[in-house]
């Protein structure tokens, strides 16, 4: 198939799902085009497979706001044209479902068919905006196939938008060979020359991750045991997470990595894994650490006990439940056979339900099922779901 794949290329969970679905489906013969504003960041192993064509916005002093979602959509019908693209496959609905239907409309009968996968705050944050809303909706219903991240993402999104219309659950998946216990990762004396223990926690550092808590959490577990916090990634909340650090008198002790290209080498130094957000949809990143062989420590919210199984691959606490978030990882922390035994179930876990050759082959099928749908739907004039 020829399947054009539009994601945000910058740091962030649903790009980098998007970037490894075309880099896989691409090693399995399709040919893929990348559409967006930049190359996506994950996106390092070009084949003779893979395409970029970048979005180029006008610039004109009467706009004080780019064109991006017209300008892409003119692409997507150029690439689409050019190239005969049979899927047009969107990432995050806003505003890039939105753009897709324009491509259609522009290229109208026997243009691509397009997929959109929702991957939680396009539903949960911004699409429920007044001013998004209608047209977020209108998005995904005219989508021909529509896929969730997870069960709570696809009832979310029933419950948010009224839309009737199924949407198929296909998971988050990741890459287990390179995320992977035995891989090459960085020596922890880098980050821990005393053997303290390490904790991590990686994300865009938005309110809605809560940093603060992960700071007060480590700042707990380093009253009972040496231990070493890796702070990676990068957003609003870093400066107030840097002065939370010293208020805390544990500033010396978390380290402040900004944005990483190489996160499996970091999270192989680890020990543990901290993600306690407000809401999350997926987390792509505690499913990276659990294939690394690290527990996590979570919030019971969204679609996390979907990715992690509480009591068996790391635990589940209510958002804001600092304390019995320290204690589980003083506990865990100070019993390495249970430690061992964690890390161990959370990457069986991974490889029995997310690996990406259990899950591309789903999107595949989708794929096929969409455009089966279609062409039922040009002969009986009826709609067709996948
Ligand atoms: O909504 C966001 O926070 C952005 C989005 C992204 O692009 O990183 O994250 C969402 O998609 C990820 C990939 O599917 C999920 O792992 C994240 O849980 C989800 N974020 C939220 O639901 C908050």
């Amino acid at each position: 198939m020829r399947i054009g794949i539009t994601c945000y290329p910058t740091y962030g969970g649903s790009g980098v799902v998007a970037t490894e679905l075309g880099v896989e489906l691409a090693r399995r013969g399709h040919e893929i085009h990348f559409i967006s504003y930049a190359l996506p960041f994950r996106l390092q192993q070009f084949d003779q497979h893979v395409f970029f064509h970048e979005v180029e916005v006008l610039a004109y002093p009467l706009f004080d706001h780019p064109p991006y979602t017209i300008a892409l959509a003119a692409k997507m019908a150029d690439v689409a044209r050019q190239v005969g693209l049979d899927i047009l496959h969107v990432h995050y609905a806003i505003p890039h479902a939105v753009s897709a239907h324009l491509a259609t409309e522009v290229l109208g009968p026997g243009g691509p068919a397009v997929v959109t996968t929702l991957h939680g705050t396009d539903i949960t944050l911004v699409g429920r905006d007044p001013s998004l809303f209608s047209i977020t909706r209108f998005a995904i219903e005219s989508s021909d196939g529509v896929t969730c991240v997870s069960r709570y993402l696809a009832e979310r999104t029933r419950e948010l938008f009224g839309i009737t219309r199924p949407a198929a659950v296909i998971p988050n998946f990741v890459d287990t060979k390179r995320f992977a216990p035995q891989a090459d990762g960085c020596p922890r004396a880098v980050f821990a020359p005393r053997g303290e223990r390490l904790l991590i926690h990686l994300s865009n550092f938005r309110p809605l991750k809560r940093i603060p808590d992960v700071i007060r959490i480590f700042a707990e577990v380093r009253r009972h045991l040496p231990a070493r916090l890796l702070m990676v990634g990068d957003g609003v909340e870093r400066p107030a997470a840097v002065a939370l650090a010293h208020e805390l008198g544990v500033a010396d002790d978390v380290l402040f990595l900004s944005r990483q290209e190489d996160v499996p080498r970091l999270l192989l130094a680890g020990d543990l894994f901290l993600l306690p957000s407000e809401e999350e949809s997926f987390g792509l990143a505690a499913l990276e650490a659990q294939s690394c062989g690290l527990p996590v420590i979570a919030s019971r919210v969204g679609g996390l006990p979907e990715v992690i199984a509480d009591g068996e691959s790391g635990f589940l606490f209510p958002v804001g439940d600092v304390r019995g978030m320290a204690e589980a990882a003083v506990r865990l922390l100070q019993d390495p056979a249970r430690h061992r035994q964690m890390g161990e179930a959370a990457r069986r876990r991974v490889l029995a339900h997310f690996d990406a050759g259990l899950i591309v082959p789903q999107y595949e099928a989708f794929y096929a099922a969409v455009l089966a749908g279609r062409r039922d739907e040009q002969g009986t004039g009826r709609r067709a779901e996948p």
